[in-house]
């Protein structure tokens, strides 16, 4: 038998991926550095297909086609490097390797740019939707040669989850971009799930709203504009009662959120890229902070403020809405500022309606809103996703509830640092004067850094310690 495709890495995203294709129809080599997750998988799924197992490396490449395609799903980082070193030397000029984990695209660059040396296609996709996803159906994001898409894209696309008949999945850009665009859609996926937060605090310290009663509100929001993957499953969350106390499931857990990096990755990239993704970068900041129990103990007993009343009109429900739906639109706007900054730094040539219409289905931030995105992108092409008119108008509606909604949180004391970061950034970009006219003559009486003028073209600075006569540098 000859597989259509391989995949090393059985733990559970690899063989959910491996069951995926032999569903579909390919019959898939199967290759774990441990044999028993190979025989367990076979044991349990092996009748939804073809597969075949496989104990060595040399097995395993022998049972494939030419050109080899072989799926690494092990660990991000260097389980990855020594995957790729020890199958190297067993494949052929032309042959596929490709990186499904969640690698980041910096790593992605420079095995592309070894690997290609070698004559062989190195392609780092990003796969979007968790276990479920995996195995019924992801977001995927392949970045490589182009010349590899068309021999693995159409499998790809066959895997993918599907919105109506269009495929989510895409052929991205080359090296790094596939995992690049993936890493700012984990940025954005902090971003909506911190906003969802805000709001349910606010729901419940400033409204008095019990988490029962809000998970009625959500199911209620994702009837409309909100309407997400993120906002069904809140629902479900809220509604759910402690089988062991009675309570709400909320507040039996823990309040620090955990995180694996992506996040953070993609705030790193927006700071080297200069792009100001403020929502997303309080959003990762949000889980740090939430982390510092000792802190923030510590805090409860030094640091004083007002406490939320518990108690607002009925109106504040429907403005909480409005402004998490303007707080979300800004992340996605943010998220793909940083996008097209990585475009223009990396050399890809980024399609960012099919990135939005891809993140319509199978991923975790699927939302209706993408699709509006995705015409956004197709019939336009907006510098800021802000400017499109269909958002212009939507977020001019939406800023006096947003406005009112954040006066509330400050006046009552509830940090909501994703919604005021927003909110800024909206503010900031419309203003006509900012004051950053005020940080350049302080950098210029300093330091000498110069300054340039409204009026006149060209490099100045002022004798601050002499007579404050201006030079023309
Ligand atoms: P893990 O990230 O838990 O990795 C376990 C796999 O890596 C096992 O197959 C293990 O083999 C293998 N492995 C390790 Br660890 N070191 C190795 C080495 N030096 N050589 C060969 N194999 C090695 O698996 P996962 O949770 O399925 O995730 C796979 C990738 O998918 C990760 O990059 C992850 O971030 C990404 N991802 C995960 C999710 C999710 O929901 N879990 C979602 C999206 C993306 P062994 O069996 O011999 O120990």
């Amino acid at each position: 038998t000859t597989a259509q495709i391989g995949v090393t890495g059985l733990a559970v995203m690899g063989a959910n991926l491996a069951r995926n294709f032999a569903r579909n129809g390919y019959t898939v080599a199967l290759h774990n550095r441990t044999k028993a997750r190979t025989d367990q998988l076979v044991a349990d799924h092996g009748s939804e297909g073809d597969f075949v197992p496989t104990e060595t490396l040399e097995e395993f490449v022998a049972a494939l086609e030419r050109p080899r395609r072989v799926l690494i799903m092990v660990k991000a980082g260097d389980p990855v490097d020594a995957v790729i070193d020890e199958i190297t030397p067993l494949l052929e000029a032309g042959d596929i390797v490709i990186d499904g984990g969640n690698s980041q695209y910096t790593d992605t660059r420079r095995r592309e740019a070894s690997l290609s040396e070698l004559g062989l296609h190195f392609v780092g996709i990003g796969v979007s939707g968790g276990e479920e996803g995996a195995l019924n159906g992801p977001s995927i994001m392949p970045g490589g040669s182009a010349e590899s898409y068309r021999s693995l894209g159409p499998m790809l696309e066959k895997i993918s989850a599907h919105v109506g008949d269009d495929p989510c999945c895409a052929w991205i850009g080359t090296d790094g971009a596939g995992h690049f665009v993936k890493m700012v859609h984990n940025g954005i996926e902090y971003a909506d799930m911190q906003l969802i937060g805000e709001a349910h605090d606010l729901l419940r310290s400033v409204a008095g709203i019990e988490p029962e009663e809000q998970s009625g509100i959500f199911a209620d929001w994702n009837t409309g504009d909100l309407a997400s993957f993120l906002i069904e499953i809140t629902a479900e969350v809220l509604a759910h009662r402690d089988a062991a106390t009675g309570k709400p499931f909320i507040d039996v857990v823990v309040d620090s959120a955990g995180q694996k990096g992506t996040g953070r990755w993609t705030v790193a990239s927006a700071l080297d890229l200069g792009s100001p993704a403020s929502g997303i970068a309080e959003s990762v900041f949000a889980r740090a902070l939430s982390s510092q129990r000792d802190q923030r103990e510590e805090a409860r007993n030094v640091l004083s403020g007002p406490e939320p009343a518990g108690e607002a009109d009925e109106s504040f429900v429907d403005d909480v809405r409005q402004a998490l739906y303007a707080s979300k639109l800004v992340s996605y706007a943010q998220g793909f500022d940083i996008i097209v900054r990585g475009a223009d730094e990396y050399g890809w040539d980024l399609n960012l309606s099919e990135i939005a219409s891809l993140w319509r289905g199978g991923c975790i931030i699927r939302a209706d809103l993408l699709d509006v995105i995705r015409r956004a992108y197709r019939d336009q092409r907006p510098a800021n996703l802000l400017f499109a008119p269909e958002f212009a108008d939507a977020i001019a509606k939406a800023a006096p509830a947003w406005r009112r909604v954040v006066a509330a949180a400050v006046q009552s004391g509830v940090p909501v640092p994703a919604f005021s970061a927003s909110l800024a950034y909206y503010d900031a970009l419309r203003r006509d004067r900012l004051p950053a006219a005020l940080t350049q003559g302080l950098r210029d009486l300093f330091g000498a850094h110069t300054y340039q003028r409204e009026d006149a073209e060209g490099t100045f600075h002022t004798m601050w310690g002499q007579d404050k006569r201006e030079v023309r540098q």
